[in-house]
């Protein structure tokens, strides 16, 4: 690894004075002396893009990354100058440019400085890489702390680590290990309890210090491209978020049964062991899915082929097993087999598809398959031609997702388990090596699958996940952490990855439930299983050197444990989709590591276990062998308990009960909880009436919920139901309003409400402005819990 201390010993040139200016309506040029041009755009009023060209020069503009669908737009864009500094005025911010070294300070409207260069850009020619070594570096402010970047499985406060990007194939990662599977170069400032993001949009291998090699220094670099960084400010960690997400994009809603569960091998064959699984399932009454088949179910490891003596007949397979409602996930890999007599490889061949080395022949490189070629989805040509290859498997047979993995790309039995430097990429028209183009292969794949799997599944939604991952992968596809461990140490790591995923603007994902290396106990398994059906995506997987991995493979009571959390998650259904809603409107992260909840709050800086499921769920997991419960902070504000329905105050840390077969959960007061009947499946009823867990709370709270017809693309048509239900709570009344968007009509007649914390008995009902009697409700006093229409406008509770 080059050191930034190497890096400054080898001749850094910086900027010097500013001899040109130019402006173009929201884009600002600054030309240096020695030709630096600073190109400053105001995105919005809180997102401005730094670019810098050396040379008088810049790169073709072209992103992966970014979502051209974004928005954009900004109020108030102002310039002011004196001797020594350029000013721009946003309406969010002012930012300070020193004429002397184009050193930049960002400050708020107030006058806040939220982030200030310390050396800023600089950089430094490379003839290795034939381009520079382009660099920045800020100030870090006094106690300021930093988040994000995707995958890293190390503590989720950054601060004093130094971390890359470079997307690896890393079997059993340790915790700290750095880099693994993703690269996402995105992170957020919090300082003053302002928080501020730093997208680093660069495919090449970039590199992150947060206060690790110099106390007060933050700088991050690349070993090529350009700089050119996402300022992102808040003051809100969600205003950071939710405008990386919108600038890097979101996906569209995905198919209802993908946020249900999935189990996953490596591998389940011949086709009778699949069945004898999926029937264990509806026989044990454990809620499944999705099922996988993992490369096994190929001839010779040859993509979008099938091994006819397990699999004799796969349409009649996917077809029974989905008659029980189980989706078929197959597994694809970008290794096509160097076989003249194997019809994927003949087209690769033929239309020069398979990406190069730099003097001419094939990449050619060992995967499971042996010595294969590998498609250039970083060509459009080639993406469009990959997309094509799934119209059997999607169409004709009938398998609902496709899993993209080994897409870092990995290689077997080489040095650094990938290509060489030198293969080139068509890079969608700005040809280039591996070095710029090895980070965005994975995304640029699972973006190809996803175009044909959308295609083909057409009217229904398609469902992609992927193993490697650049900004922006998000828009096409899911994706899981990678090859971790069953280690008590590894559910630690599965809790803060899938939290810092979710920050990172790729909320849907999961890790491995159980761990895929090692075998776990079933104490471990029904920890991971409490944690693992809170995840945005939540499967169980695992390689089968180490044994069986199902629910009932350890004990009947955990068993018992799988099927209860696995119901839970059914149950939960139309919350976790009505968050999935929000996340693709607005940004928002399914899951909220404490920090982003409460950002005000100190205690919450270095928190690393508790969570937000959605808005109003607070979860944390039990890490530890023999616990009978655990302590935890509870966040600011007043909580109940989940399970016992206790009141419990927020603000400090305190002990909670969880035994064996519970996991500490609570949810805030003011909550509407909306609950699914359990189904072994989504889809097997059709729901009859919902059920609204009303969580009773003093003043003003909201909670939503989002229904639509759980698959196709209706809901684009305003074909979905939005309800916003507004409560009112006061120590002898509460109100509920309801106010709803949209033209579908969901199937159920009525809400069955239950009322939770009430502090009075009840002793008026008025529905819609009309009182109505106990019976009209069927009021029943015991369970604190009535029946309702599911239109209604205004329900008043009042008593004594
Ligand atoms: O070299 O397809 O991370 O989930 O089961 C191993 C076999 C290749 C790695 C994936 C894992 C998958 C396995 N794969």
């Amino acid at each position: 690894m080059i050191t930034n201390t190497e890096l400054q010993q080898k001749g850094n040139q910086f900027p010097n004075k500013v001899v040109d200016f130019k402006k173009d309506a929201d884009i600002l040029y600054f030309t240096t002396e020695n030709e630096v041009i600073l190109q400053l755009t105001v995105l919005r009023d809180s997102v401005i893009r730094f670019r810098f060209g050396t040379g008088g020069v810049f790169e073709p503009d072209f992103s992966y990354a970014i979502d051209e669908d974004g928005i954009r737009g900004y109020n108030h864009l102002e310039l002011e100058e004196d001797d020594a500094y350029y000013f721009v005025h946003t309406a969010k911010l002012k930012i300070r440019i020193e004429k002397n070294s184009l050193q930049t300070s960002i400050f708020d409207i107030e006058g806040n400085l939220i982030n200030e260069d310390e050396l800023g850009f600089h950089f430094e020619e490379s003839f290795e890489y034939g381009g520079n070594i382009v660099k920045m570096s800020k100030k870090a402010q006094h106690a300021e702390s930093y988040y994000g970047l995707g995958d890293k499985p190390m503590h989720s406060n950054l601060r004093g680590k130094r971390v890359h990007n470079w997307a690896t194939d890393q079997y059993a990662f340790g915790k700290d290990q750095d880099p693994i599977y993703k690269s996402v170069p995105f992170y957020i400032g919090l300082t003053q309890k302002r928080a501020y993001g730093i997208f680093f949009d660069n495919t090449f291998k970039t590199f992150f210090d947060f206060c690790q090699e110099r106390m007060g220094v933050t700088s991050f670099w690349a070993q090529g491209g350009e700089m050119n960084y996402y300022f992102i400010y808040g003051p809100e960690m969600a205003d950071v978020v939710g405008s990386y997400t919108n600038l890097t994009g979101v996906p569209e809603l995905p198919p209802l049964w993908a946020l249900g569960y999935h189990q996953c091998k490596w591998s389940y064959f011949p086709e009778s062991n699949v069945k004898e699984v999926a029937n264990k399932f509806r026989e044990l009454k454990i809620p499944c899915d999705g099922i996988y088949l993992d490369i096994d179910y190929m001839d010779g490891w040859r993509c979008f082929t099938w091994n006819k003596d397990y699999f004799p007949d796969p349409k009649r397979m996917v077809k029974e097993l989905a008659d029980d409602g189980f989706k078929t996930v197959v597994i694809i890999d970008p290794g096509i087999k160097i076989d003249k007599d194997y019809w994927v490889y003949q087209e690769g061949i033929e239309n020069d598809y398979f990406c190069k080395r730099a003097d001419g022949p094939y990449m050619k490189g060992k995967v499971w398959p042996g010595e294969c070629n590998f498609p250039d989805y970083t060509n459009p040509e080639v993406r469009d031609w990959w997309a094509g290859l799934f119209k059997e498997l999607i169409q004709e047979v009938g398998v609902k997702g496709v899993w993209n993995d080994m897409n870092e790309p990995a290689v077997m039995e080489v040095p650094g388990k990938t290509f060489p430097a030198d293969v080139r990429h068509n890079y969608d028209g700005h040809p280039c090596s591996h070095n710029k183009a090895h980070n965005i292969y994975g995304t640029q794949m699972a973006r190809a699958t996803y175009e044909g799997v959308k295609k083909f599944a057409y009217p229904k939604r398609p469902f992609v996940i992927t193993r490697s991952a650049y900004s922006g992968a998000q828009r096409y596809t899911s994706s899981w952490t990678g090859d971790n461990i069953a280690s008590w140490e590894h559910l630690w790591v599965a809790n803060i990855q899938v939290q810092r995923m979710c920050i990172s603007g790729m909320s849907f994902t999961g890790t491995d439930i159980g761990g895929f290396a090692e075998q776990p106990t079933g104490e471990l398994y029904a920890r991971w299983i409490q944690l693992g059906v809170f995840h945005p995506f939540c499967r169980t997987h695992s390689s089968g050197h180490h044994g069986d991995q199902e629910p009932w493979t350890f004990d009947e009571g955990v068993t018992d444990i799988a099927r209860k959390f696995i119901s839970l998650r059914y149950r939960l259904l139309p919350y976790l989709y009505t968050m999935f809603y929000e996340y693709i409107k607005k940004g928002t992260p399914l899951l909220k590591p404490l920090v982003y909840f409460d950002q005000e709050d100190a205690q919450t800086h270095y928190r690393t276990d508790e969570f937000i499921f959605g808005h109003h769920i607070l979860v944390c997991p039990i890490l530890e062998p023999n616990a009978k419960g655990r302590r935890m902070y509870v966040p600011r504000g007043e909580w109940y308990n989940y399970w016992t329905k206790t009141p419990v105050k927020g603000g400090k840390e305190q002990w909670v009960d969880a035994d064996i077969d519970e996991i500490p959960m609570f949810v805030k007061e003011g909550t509407i909880l909306p609950k699914y009947p359990i189904q072994q499946y989504v889809g097997e009823l059709e729901i009859e009436q919902v059920e609204l867990e009303v969580y009773y709370g003093l003043g003003k709270n909201a909670s939503k919920l989002y229904e639509d017809a759980q698959d196709g693309y209706d809901y684009k048509k305003d074909r979905y139901s939005y309800r916003t239900f507004k409560m009112v709570g006061r120590e002898k009344d509460w109100i509920i309003q309801q106010h709803k968007r949209g033209d579908f009509i969901t199937t159920y007649d009525t809400f069955r409400i239950h009322l939770i914390g009430l502090p009075f008995e009840i002793t008026t009902i008025e529905l819609d402005n009309e009182v109505i009697s106990m019976e009209d409700v069927q009021f029943d006093p015991k369970a604190c819990a009535l029946i309702i229409k599911k239109d209604f406008t205004e329900l008043h509770l009042s008593g004594i």
